[in-house]
């Protein structure tokens, strides 16, 4: 098992969710990442599938990529008549439907490609990100992670792309910390890289416990999660 934080990076002394035991002791270095997530104007107050206080994190993940070298942003980029969107099967936003890969949960017609909505939030300030990887484009099937599609088979390119550059530690923030987030960090896993979720710097949806659902999956498969302040 290789942990994602080394010994003199370890941050917490008490128990998980701690925040007080936290020293800053951070750096990031050039095999480090940070993923930002579907930092999104739909994902915000007055989006069409906003998600509680999206916009507080885009300044904490503004302070936080200033702190990385590299940074990668995810875009949700859905074509209108989307698999996901409750309203292309005369649905309400919430429910269920079986999909062809499996349970789908149908959202608001959300991040249509080329809409305001699916514009990055705009304060959301890191001139220097290298990638902007969109996902959600196949009109039959959604993605919420940023390495799989939700058939978790088909793949969006992004585990080639961050192997070829040389990167091992992917740090995680952004939208929604109980969707995309959740699923990309464990996908992360997946591919053998370290995962680390950085949890202040996430907001979540939080549809039938999926936050608690979340942090049970974290602790199972050891994904770590920290706050902002453990960056020195
Ligand atoms: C997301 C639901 C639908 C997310 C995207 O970014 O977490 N959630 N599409
Ligand atoms: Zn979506």
């Amino acid at each position: 098992i290789t942990l994602g934080l080394n010994e003199s990076e370890s941050t917490r002394d008490g128990k998980p969710g701690d925040s007080r035991a936290m020293r800053p002791s951070i750096q990031p270095s050039a095999g480090d990442v940070l993923l930002v997530v579907d930092l999104q104007n739909d994902f915000c107050p007055g989006g069409r599938l906003a998600v509680p206080h999206g916009d507080e994190a885009v300044a904490l993940i503004n302070r936080l990529a200033a702190r990385f070298e590299h940074v990668v942003l995810t875009q949700d980029w859905h074509p209108r008549g989307h698999l996901s969107f409750a309203s292309t099967h005369g649905r309400a936003p919430f429910e269920m439907i079986e999909a062809s890969y499996g349970p789908q949960i149908l959202w608001p017609d959300h991040c249509v490609q080329d809409t305001p909505g699916a514009a990055l939030h705009k304060n959301l300030h890191i001139p220097h990100a290298e990638l902007i990887l969109r996902k959600g484009f196949r009109r039959g099937i959604d993605s919420y992670s940023a390495f799989f599609e939700n058939d978790r088979m088909t793949p969006t390119g992004l585990a080639g792309y961050l192997r070829e550059r040389g990167f091992s530690r992917i740090f995680i923030a952004g939208l929604a910390f109980d969707f995309c987030v959740r699923y990309s960090a464990e996908d992360a896993k997946a591919h053998g890289f370290s995962a680390v979720v950085i949890e202040d710097a996430c907001r979540a949806i939080d549809v039938g416990g999926s936050t608690e659902a979340t942090r049970k999956s974290f602790a199972e498969g050891r994904i770590e999660t920290l706050m902002t302040e453990a960056f020195a």
